[in-house]
């Protein structure tokens, strides 16, 4: 019984970074030029855990454009306004104007 239950959290785990991996890769190849957010901290607060950025990203299908217009972090800039200033998308401290 331990075997299955370690092969199903084995199975979830895997799924769940490859679908991160993948929505990492689909974020570089849609913004080439936002290197200061290849991170994990774009997407993710703390672990696995979405910030708002990411959440709104899952609501709307994983769909970059879509939410591209909203303000996830509630900072007044939009998310593209962000991503085009390098800044986080997710985080209402990091916004355009307030990074180095
Ligand atoms: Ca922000």
């Amino acid at each position: 019984m331990k075997s299955v239950f370690s092969f199903v959290f084995a199975f979830f785990f895997s799924t769940s970074v490859y679908s991160s991996t993948q929505v990492f890769k689909n974020f570089k190849a849609e913004y080439p030029n936002a290197k200061s957010l290849f991170k994990c901290a774009t997407c993710h607060s703390q672990g696995t855990d979405l910030n708002a950025y990411g959440q709104d990203l899952h609501q709307f299908n994983l769909v970059f454009k879509d939410i591209e217009a909203l303000d996830s972090d509630g900072d007044t800039f939009s998310n593209l306004d962000e991503i085009t200033a390098g800044t986080l998308p997710g985080d209402e401290n990091s916004a355009p104007g307030t990074q180095p």
